[in-house]
């Protein structure tokens, strides 16, 4: 029942956010070395950031900094002189950028051959409806709570907006496990299609994006979240099972 509530709650988040970070259009150019990003889920300015990544299908290595959180937070403040965040690392420019607006901006014009979207509409209409987001997910995601780390990055294949990935993601960031984020977002009508009835309409379907493609020939299937952790060897689709291996493995509660 909680499960069912927690899921309809993360629907309407991606409500809130007005589903963006759902869909994707490749950048022009993949960074050679993965960006870092300093991050807290329900902070309302990383998830724009988040959404950014997905919609430009940019790899990411997420390091959670949830309030309390001990693990990469002092690594964030000693890189950038300050705890805030998002903070953005790109080793390939060896550029360090807070804020937004300005990361987003980075992001297009860096590795896209596209104008980003205006500075304006960020700041008023995606912050606002962010915030929104973030309110209705209240304290998930936010807090740390003790865990044990992990020596490598977990991998999770997903797209912003998705709900069942969100949770895995809020889970990550309490927990304070770095993850590597494989951007599955959509880019054809039959990306919408639930999974098995596409598996049974299209089961030859070719995906246009690199990440659903690689998917696909790994798993057989397209679905988010999907959960790699090479420190185990553990790989789930099912949120719910993802998180009841997380906690098993991870949690110190
Ligand atoms: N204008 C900044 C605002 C960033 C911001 O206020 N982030 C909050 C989290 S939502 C923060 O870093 N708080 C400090 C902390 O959590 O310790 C942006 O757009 O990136």
């Amino acid at each position: 029942m909680t499960s069912a509530l927690n899921l309809l709650n993360s629907l309407a988040t991606s409500s809130a956010a007005l589903w963006r970070g759902t869909m994707s259009r490749p950048a022009a150019r993949q960074p050679v070395e993965t960006l870092v990003l300093y991050d807290i889920e329900n902070c309302p300015y990383c998830r724009l950031v988040r959404e950014a990544l997905t919609e430009l299908e940019i790899e990411v290595l997420i390091r959670p900094c949830p309030k309390r959180g001990e693990r990469f937070r002092p690594e964030a403040e000693r890189l950038g002189g300050r705890a805030q965040f998002p903070f953005l690392v790109d080793p390939n420019t060896e550029r360090q950028l807070f804020e937004s607006a300005d990361i987003i901006a980075y992001l297009y014009a860096t590795y896209a051959d596209r104008k980003p979207p205006s500075q304006l509409r960020i700041k008023t209409v995606d912050t606002a409806s962010s915030m929104l987001a973030s309110g209705l997910r209240t304290r998930r995601g936010m807090f740390a709570r003790p865990s044990v780390s992990a020596e490598k990055p977990l991998v999770l294949w997903g797209f912003e907006s998705s709900p069942y990935a969100r949770l895995v993601r809020e889970r990550l960031c309490e927990l304070e496990l770095a993850y590597r984020v494989r951007p599955i977002g959509k880019a054809q009508w039959q990306d919408f299609a639930l999974t098995p009835v596409r598996n049974r309409l299209w089961p030859e379907f070719e995906h246009a994006g690199t990440y659903r493609r690689a998917l696909k020939a790994k798993t057989g299937q397209v679905m988010a979240p999907y959960l790699e952790d090479p420190n185990t060897g553990v790989a789930l689709f099912e949120s719910e099972e993802i998180l009841e291996y997380l906690d098993e493995a991870y949690s110190r509660l």
